[in-house]
């Protein structure tokens, strides 16, 4: 019976699940992290399937595998696994990633309170405090993020025409605002996000091009995120981001956060220095501050960062089997 042991962290990062592999992750080669990613999705994807889909993870599982730096300026590098795939970079996944490595002593940070980190995506720097042995927040300073296009629009059956920006923070995101076809995420149920959510990535990915204005292997719409008021008296808006074939993000989505934020910077409704407090569809915060301003590709963007929060559930050695059916995991 061939056996393949892999050791895990697990954790939620404001309620959306981060699978820390601490240890099975496959050695991978490429000068960079992106290449390693490409080499990843050629030959082990399986591993990414088993320990994401059911029945040992679920629709939102999501996941990383730490790896030495390929930049001399890293700490770590980080390998992002989700049900969608392996992101460019995932937000929530950063701060869980960064809370399991501190709190059980995986990475020896170069300058204590700071850990430099090399995703697919690019450097992102992430800052964190402690008390006692616990980690009490992460705050991510992101990669650049910029409004990508305004104003475009799908014809979606049974729901009509659907007008969004598309904006980059780190994957790109389909922003849905009030429009007479849609007026707040409050009136759509959890199975209505599942049901539009891919139909819109699918029609939107079909009807235009989107490649990173600067980083040509970044493209094509993976999230879907619904907007509309708070709730929480802290925050600013609230949202739902859809990824995978079924994922909702438990969490305000950090790179879905990153997106909104250089979306309403481009506008001119969020300056430098300002904060941005998200909210989830379950009521958990994201705290955004809009670092800096950039350019990417030559357009206005920004430097975000995203402060979170997240817990280590317990530790969990997954084993896949070659000869077993569900091994490469399963979708309802
Ligand atoms: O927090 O960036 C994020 C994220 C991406 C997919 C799920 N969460």
């Amino acid at each position: 019976m061939a056996k393949h042991s892999f050791f895990c962290i697990d954790a939620h990062t404001c309620g959306n699940p981060v699978r820390l592999v601490a240890g099975g992750g496959p050695q991978l080669d490429g000068a960079t992290m992106m290449e390693r990613r490409a080499h990843f999705l050629a030959e082990y994807d399986w591993i990414r399937t088993g320990l994401m889909f059911e029945p040992r993870g679920h629709d939102a599982m999501s996941g990383s595998i730490l790896y030495p730096p390929t930049r001399p300026d890293c700490d770590v590098a980080i390998l992002f696994i989700e049900t969608s795939g392996c992101l460019p970079m995932c937000g929530h996944g950063t701060i869980g990633t960064v809370t399991v490595m501190i709190e059980h002593g995986l990475v020896r940070p170069k300058v204590p309170g700071l850990l430099k980190l090399d995703t697919p995506a690019g450097l992102v720097e992430a800052r964190y405090e402690m008390q006692g042995d616990k980690v009490t927040h992460v705050r991510i300073r992101n990669v650049a993020s910029y409004l990508h296009a305004t104003d475009l629009s799908v014809e979606v059956p049974g729901l009509g025409e659907l007008r969004f920006d598309v904006a980059y923070g780190g994957n790109f995101y389909a922003i849905v605002e009030s429009q007479p076809n849609f007026r707040d995420m409050e009136d759509l149920s959890t199975g209505d996000i599942q049901r539009l959510s891919p139909l819109i990535r699918r029609l939107v990915n079909e009807k235009y091009e989107i490649v990173h204005r600067d980083n040509p292997a970044i493209k094509g719409l993976s999230h879907v995120q619904w907007t509309g008021k708070p709730r929480h008296r802290q925050a600013h808006a609230r949202n739902a981001v859809f990824y995978g074939d079924r994922g909702i993000d438990r969490s305000p989505c950090g790179t879905g956060t990153s997106a909104r934020m250089a979306q309403l910077a481009a506008r001119g409704d969020l300056k430098e220095g300002q904060d941005f407090v998200h909210e989830s569809i379950i009521g958990s915060l994201f705290h955004g501050r809009v670092e800096a301003l950039t350019t990417v590709g030559g357009a206005p963007g920004i430097i975000p960062s995203i402060q979170g929060e997240a817990w280590v559930t317990g530790l969990n050695t997954i084993f896949l089997y070659d000869e077993e059916p569900y091994t490469k995991g399963f979708l309802l």
